[in-house]
């Protein structure tokens, strides 16, 4: 990647000034024609799953309401350029260059101090594609929604088509980070807070050339609308977090992307761990168990079935037996040679349903 003259790690003491007034400030061009070219390619190869990288998740543009758009996927196989979001994109080496650029390291040294490294939140291509694209409502990139530890500071924001007020640039409350977040939840304003803070004539349309980028104050109400013109609106988009910020559900750390340190390790944090691995190795072996016991179980049963099968037979032998036996000797066929050994049958008989009911005992105790 080739930084042009325009882009210097050095922002001075009078664009600070601005960016702490308005909560953007125009870096000027981070890469030039051939690298913002590659750039746009790649985007809309992981879109289309024609370079596959299975950290890379893409979300397609329906065109419709923000709320109903589809779930962020995989990379679709032969998927289409009506691609809203391309994320997962610290993982990719060419848009990782840019994030490591010098000025980029600066902007988060300002913010977050030169002894601390910086991670990723996130970092994705947002498109509006050619005569669609979906509103994005006004809103703030922090709050309780993003489940952090504490709250992000800094975006970047770099256009990859030229973004202009006709083809759906962002649009920002200049100023509107000096409020904090509006809300605790912060992302999406409410319809009241949008009339509140957001009144028509602050909207300032934030116009960048292709391969320029901006740096957005992540407290900063900013939306963007629809791209009715012929040509797609690509941008890049990375926040940036101090190092040693956690995702406040699993105590994870996020990509590093510039320095090498996450902060000093949090020893009630891997107490934590260990616990959660011992009880979940637990977990594990009880299912095991209560999955033998269930096949035990299936055996026991079986055995029940065919003993009482058994048992029953036996009954039906002997009371047959019996009827044979109470018949007056005459009607007996085969006569006192035939009492015999129909007596004897009855005593096997006897001995086996004994068995059976022992053997039933033992299955169904209490039912003898
Ligand atoms: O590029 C866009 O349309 C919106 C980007 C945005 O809201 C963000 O990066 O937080």
């Amino acid at each position: 990647m080739t930084a042009t003259p325009a882009l210097t790690a050095r922002i001075t003491d009078e664009q600070w000034d601005r960016y702490f007034r308005q909560g953007f400030l125009h870096l000027g061009q981070l890469v030039d024609a051939a690298e913002l070219h590659r750039l746009r390619e790649r985007a809309d190869d992981l879109a289309v799953g024609r370079v596959v990288n299975p950290q890379v998740q893409v979300q397609l543009d329906t065109g419709g309401r923000y709320e109903d758009l589809p779930e962020v996927t995989g990379q679709p196989s032969g998927g289409t350029l009506r691609y809203r979001k391309v994320q997962g994109l610290e993982t990719d080496e060419l848009f990782r260059a840019v994030l490591r650029s010098p000025v980029l390291a600066e902007v988060a040294a300002h913010h977050y101090g030169r002894h601390t490294s910086a991670s990723l939140f996130r970092a994705m291509v947002m498109n509006k594609p050619a005569a669609q694209g979906t509103v994005l409502p006004w809103h703030q990139d922090g709050g309780d929604v993003w489940a952090l530890d504490r709250d992000p500071l800094i975006t970047i924001w770099m256009a990859l088509d030229d973004a202009t007020a006709a083809n759906g640039c962002v649009e920002v409350i200049p100023g509107s980070h000096r409020l904090g977040l509006v809300t605790a939840q912060g992302s999406t304003l409410s319809e009241e807070g949008a009339r509140q803070f957001c009144p028509d004539d602050q909207v300032h349309p934030l116009e960048v050339p292709a391969g320029h980028a901006v740096l957005v104050h992540n407290w900063l109400i900013h939306r963007s609308g629809v791209n009715p013109t012929s040509q797609p609106r690509r941008a890049f988009t990375a926040c940036y977090l101090d190092s040693r910020t956690r995702n406040l559900l699993t105590g994870e750390h996020f990509p590093l992307i510039l320095g090498t340190s996450t902060g000093p390790p949090q020893p009630y944090l891997e107490l934590l761990r260990a616990e959660h691995a011992d009880r979940t190795a637990s977990a594990a072996a009880a299912s095991e168990y209560a999955q033998s016991l269930k096949a035990d179980n299936a055996v026991l049963q079986e055995s029940i079935r065919s003993a009482t099968e058994y048992a029953r037979s036996l009954e039906a032998e002997l009371a047959r037996l019996r009827a044979a036996a109470e018949q007056p000797a005459g009607e007996v066929v085969g006569s006192a040679g035939g009492i015999g050994s129909a007596g004897k049958l009855v005593a096997t008989a006897r001995g086996g349903l004994q068995r059976a009911r022992v053997l039933l005992g033992r299955f169904r105790p209490g039912q003898q």
